[in-house]
């Protein structure tokens, strides 16, 4: 029976891509594409880096990458568009990262025994898979949120003063650490 159905889902799947490409359905989108050039030529990138690649980790000095907001352009672009440069973030790998419980405020799901244990929104539930809860990282300054420090390193301004909470000295960041463009679509 079993193996029925995985035949069935393999045709069914079959199918449904041959229907995709007969309908004519493109593999590239000419707006994200021109952006992506748009902010190479700005940034002095070749098309050749992997500077739009998932820069976060990557230890390379050169890895510079960006993000691109189409928030002002909400009616949608008329290619050409420009864009305009609204900031720039660095990576901080002291910076905290928060596992919160989200808005309904309990761990997991509220009101709902997410692990299984008999207990229903203790913390262990917290950070539960399709629940509510998320991560945030907390930027210097910042009040600490609800919940727990699950792990450390983020993006914050390239503007904001760092100091280590225990001792109180400066912490400065590697001058190579990888920074990150913030890119506004002018329409
Ligand atoms: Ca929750
Ligand atoms: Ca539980």
């Amino acid at each position: 029976m079993s193996r029925l159905l995985t035949i069935v889902v393999v045709l069914c799947l079959a199918i449904w891509r041959g229907v995709w490409l007969v309908s004519g359905v493109e593999n590239t989108c000419p707006t994200a594409d021109f952006a992506a050039a748009e902010a190479r030529r700005m940034l002095g990138v070749g098309a050749s880096s992997k500077a739009d690649a998932a820069p976060e980790k990557s230890p390379r000095p050169s890895s510079v990458g960006w993000r691109i907001s189409f928030a002002a352009a909400q009616g949608g672009v008329a290619m050409p568009f420009a864009l305009r440069q609204s900031g720039t973030d660095v990576w901080d790998d002291e910076l905290p990262v928060w596992i919160t419980p989200g808005k309904d405020g309990q761990p997991g799901w509220a009101t709902w025994d997410d692990n299984g244990d008999g207990a229903v929104d203790e913390p262990g539930e917290l950070g539960a898979a399709w629940s509510d809860d998320f991560c945030v990282v907390q930027l210097p300054g910042q009040a600490p949120p609800e919940g727990r420090v699950i792990d450390h390193g983020g993006f914050r301004p390239i503007g904001y003063e760092t100091t280590k909470a225990a001792s109180g000295a400066r912490h400065e960041l590697p001058s190579d650490s990888v920074r990150r463009v913030w890119l506004d679509v002018s329409p």
